[in-house]
Order: C-alpha cells, then sequence, then structure tokens
C-alpha cells in the first residue's frame, strides 16, 4: 500500500485505512507474505467467473458429473447442479416463488438445501427426502426472507461432505426494495466468492478420502477455489466493490482480510445487511457463514494487485486426548506445497489457521472512483431474548473418532428436541471438544445474544441475523430464535461437513 499517497490525499477513506491497521494485523500480514504458498508451476492464475445467473421460477437443476476447466487446461471432474464448476447463481426477490427441480444424474442419492431461506419442511432438503440416482424432487417454496446472500448445497447423509466439495453447491442471492434503494455496487462491481478450499490429486481428480486424524479435525484442502477457479484473478477498476463471500470450504475458519492490509467495510452477513455498516481489517468465517463486503481499490496504482486471502491465525484446536489437536499425525506436508503431487491419504493441505490465497485482484483501469458511504441500513427485527418461554443447552463432543450433539449421534427418524410453533427460545451451544464447531440451524434466523469464554463477545460479523455461529473450543454461545415461519421437522448440526456427515446433527420438530 502506499501510505504516503494516502495520508496526501488526506480522505476520510485513507486516514481510516491507516488508523485500522493496528500492530497485530501488521505482524499477521507479515507472517502471511512469508508463508505466502508458492503459486504452483503448471497452473496459471485463470480469470475468476462469476456463475451464470438464474431465476427461481420454473429452474431445473441437473446434478451430473461433468469435466470442466478449473484453470487454465486444467479439466477435472465435477459434480455439479450446472455447467460449471459449480452451480449456478439463483436470484430471487423477496415475495417471488420459487420452482425448482432437481433431476439426480449422480451415481448416488442427493438433495438440495436452501442455507439460509425459510422454507417448508417439504423443501428445505432434509437428508431423509434424498432421491435416488435418475429421479427428481420438485421444490416450491415462497421467498420470504430479507434480502441477502444466502446459497445452497448437497445435504445426503454421511454425503454431504463429499458432493459439496466436488462442486454440487452455489449461491442464491436474494434482493428486496430496501437493499435497492441503498445503491450498492452492482453489476460488474457486485461479486459473488463461494469459497471452497480443495486437493488436486495427481490423476487430476479432487481428493476427497479423510485419513483418521482428518475425521477428527477436518478435511483442508492445499489451495483454494473461488466460484469453481482455483486460485482465481479479478482485474478491476479503481473503484468500490461488493464481494458477497460465503465459506463453502468442508472443514476451514476463513479469516478474510486484504493482503495490503486495507480495512474493508462489512455491510452484511448470513441474514442480509447489518444494523450498521461495520469497519474491519479482517472477518473470521466458519464453514456456512457470509460476509458481505465493500472494498475499496480507488487510488490504488494501475498494475497494482491485492489478494483477498484467509491470514494466518493460531489455530483453536486444541490438543486432544489422542494427539489429534494441532501438530498431529500427518500434518506439515500439505503446508504451503499446493501441489498436484501432494494430493492421497494423508498428505494433508494447509492447515486451519494456515495462510491461504482466496482471490488476487488486478488494478486494472483507473476510473472515477463511485464511493459508497455508510448510510443508514433498513431496520432490522431481530428475535428477542427476553421473550424466550424457554433455554436448551447443547454441548458438542468431538472425541474416539466420533462427533456428537449431547451425547447421541444423528438419526434420521428420532425427534431429538420439540418447540411450539410461535415461540421464541434461547439455545446455547457448548464446545466441550478441541476443534471449532460452525452451528448451523435450519429454519431460523438467530440473534447472537451471548459468548462465554473464549472469545467472551459477541464478533462485529455477529450482528444481525445468522443462522450459522461460530463456536470455538471452551466456548458456550448463546442465540435467540423465534419458530414462527413453518411447522415441520428441521434440523440443527455441525457445519463442518466431516463432523456433519459423521453424526454432529440432530433433528428438532416444530409443532
Ligand atoms: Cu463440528
Amino acid at each position: 500500500m502506499d501510505r504516503r499517497h494516502f495520508l496526501a490525499l488526506g480522505s476520510a477513506a485513507g486516514l481510516a485505512a491507516v488508523a485500522h491497521r493496528g500492530p497485530a494485523l501488521e505482524a499477521a500480514m507479515a507472517a502471511y507474505h512469508a508463508k505466502r504458498p508458492r503459486r504452483h508451476p503448471h497452473l496459471d492464475r485463470a480469470l475468476l467467473r462469476p456463475p451464470p445467473e438464474v431465476s427461481a421460477a420454473n429452474l431445473t437443476l441437473r446434478a451430473a458429473a461433468r469435466r470442466v476447466e478449473i484453470a487454465p487446461g486444467v479439466p477435472v471432474e465435477v459434480w455439479s447442479p450446472g455447467d460449471g464448476p459449480v452451480g449456478p447463481t439463483i436470484r430471487a426477490r423477496t415475495g417471488d416463488t420459487a420452482t425448482i427441480t432437481l433431476e439426480n444424474a449422480l451415481a448416488e442419492p442427493t438433495i438440495l438445501h436452501w442455507h439460509g431461506l425459510r422454507v417448508p419442511e417439504a423443501a428445505d432438503g432434509h437428508p431423509r427426502l434424498a432421491i435416488a440416482p435418475g429421479s427428481t424432487y420438485r421444490y416450491t417454496f415462497p421467498v420470504i426472507d430479507r434480502a441477502g446472500t444466502y446459497w445452497y448445497h448437497a445435504h445426503p447423509h454421511h454425503r454431504t461432505g463429499v458432493q459439496a466439495y466436488r462442486g454440487m453447491t452455489g449461491l442464491l442471492l436474494v434482493n428486496d426494495a430496501a437493499e435497492e434503494a441503498l445503491g450498492l455496487p452492482d453489476g460488474a462491481h457486485e461479486v459473488p466468492l463461494l469459497i471452497q478450499d480443495r486437493r488436486l490429486a495427481a490423476d487430476g481428480t479432487f481428493a476427497y478420502e479423510p485419513a483418521m486424524h482428518e475425521q477428527m479435525e477436518g478435511f483442508f484442502g492445499d489451495a483454494a477455489f473461488a466460484n469453481g477457479i482455483r486460485l482465481p484473478t479479478m482485474p478491476v477498476e479503481t473503484t468500490t466493490y461488493r464481494l458477497r463471500v460465503v465459506n463453502a470450504t468442508t472443514s476451514r475458519v476463513l479469516r478474510l482480510a486484504l493482503s495490503n492490509g486495507h480495512v474493508m467495510t462489512l455491510i452484511g452477513n448470513d441474514g442480509g445487511l447489518l444494523p450498521a455498516a461495520e469497519t474491519v481489517t479482517s472477518v473470521d468465517l466458519g464453514t456456512g457463514e457470509r460476509a458481505d463486503l465493500l472494498v475499496d481499490f480507488a487510488h490504488l496504482p494501475v498494475g497494482s494487485r491485492v489478494t483477498l486471502v484467509s491470514a494466518p491465525f493460531a489455530s483453536p484446536a486444541r490438543m486432544g486426548g489422542m494427539g489429534m489437536g494441532m501438530g498431529g499425525m500427518g500434518r506439515g506436508m500439505g503446508r504451503g506445497a499446493g501441489g498436484m503431487g501432494a494430493g492421497g491419504m494423508g498428505a494433508g493441505g494447509v492447515p486451519q489457521g494456515g495462510a491461504m490465497d482466496l482471490v488476487e485482484f488486478t488494478i486494472d483501469r483507473a476510473v472515477t472512483p463511485r464511493g459508497w458511504s455508510p448510510r443508514p441500513l433498513p431496520t432490522l427485527v431481530l428475535p428477542d431474548p427476553e421473550r424466550a418461554t424457554r433455554t436448551r443447552m447443547f454441548h458438542f463432543n468431538s472425541a474416539m473418532m466420533q462427533h456428537d450433539i449431547n451425547g447421541r449421534a444423528f438419526d434420521m427418524e428420532r425427534i431429538d428436541e420439540t418447540v411450539r410453533f410461535g415461540d421464541t427460545e434461547v439455545w446455547t451451544f457448548v464446545n466441550d471438544s478441541p476443534f471449532p464447531h460452525p452451528v448451523h440451524m435450519h429454519e431460523v434466523q438467530f440473534q447472537v445474544i451471548e459468548r462465554v469464554g473464549g472469545r467472551a463477545r459477541v464478533m462485529p460479523w455477529e450482528r444481525g441475523l445468522k443462522d450459522t455461529v461460530l463456536v470455538y473450543p471452551g466456548e458456550r454461545v448463546s442465540v435467540a430464535a423465534t419458530f414462527d415461519r413453518y411447522r415441520g421437522r428441521f434440523l440443527m448440526h455441525c457445519h463442518n461437513m466431516v463432523h456433519e456427515d459423521m453424526g454432529m446433527m440432530m433433528n428438532y420438530a416444530i409443532v
């Protein structure tokens, strides 16, 4: 970054950028550059492409194995609900009716879940609704949720991890009048980023074979993908962009930051726009969480590069009783290698907390910046914990090659909790294990009201409405939710896909 240039300009944005660069971030970025993964010599950066946009009305998604290029000249077999390496971006407006047909041309059962949307039981993609190869499933539901960055992914039991990893996922963007009135960057300046991390095996396939230690901590790739493109680059103009980021990784916590240490403006998260914009230098996202960010490339010299990265952080994993935590067996080989030859059982990816490039931006063209200054965001009604009629406690345990909630692994037919329709409740998620658990509730957008232990506060990116919250080892996080849209059987689970596939999931019924 050209700090003097910024100071000379004396712009509010420039001064804010300098003021918000704390020593901690400087150190983190220095560490990042020191450990920066080398580019794989055989893979050039590919241009970032937004997935094609489709309407939610009369949409057919055909899930099939396809060969697509994930970098120039590198075809890989993906399993995708569209023609690209991941599914198309579904656009809807609040009040629309979604009518979506899923055709299963895969060789195994599948079903899609609309993550973050409140939908009728039959449209929620519960694993018991998975359809056999050759079958179709019809979803019809009104889009009742506010504007936001939602997403979709496969949800068959035991196979969510591998299917999402191979491409059975996509973005689902909802717009409404209140959001449109804000005049946020759009068109080419609105950039959906579905982030995954994967390992490309020597045989040109995506390796997904969690070894024993990976069945405990999770599965980590050696390179990041955005919209199914490996280590992409995007030419940008010297103006403000809206990045709509989904953490669609199997197990990785992302610490979103810019490689030049600049600030970003966080305007939204899981459930849409925040009560107020926040200036941040980094945002932590567990799998399933989203961030709606404004990034300003103004004043950067043409030809320079800025990378959206996952900045390094101390892995929150604690040493487990079996040495499965940080520094456990099989680690280190994959660090920074980013290589095709590193695939295969036990090779490991970049470990949890390791530095990763996500998307490179090249300043391509100087334009008159079209800034966006924070202004009042749409009013938000949050579930009120004072109205809660009941509190429930959920202990997340990972030990002895098992992941469970309150001592029980998922049973498709067992209803673990029953909630009265219309009630507001407080649910407390307690992490008794050595690994982070991003906890996701279907069918509600909740308010995070308290975190005890660990980070001991509600983070700036956890304000507003959320459907997934990151619970670190030793933390106890409470959320308030109102169950007032549909009756039926829904899920609460850890969104580390290795954990959920192994049973860290439960049914709850709204009656
Ligand atoms: Cu978990």
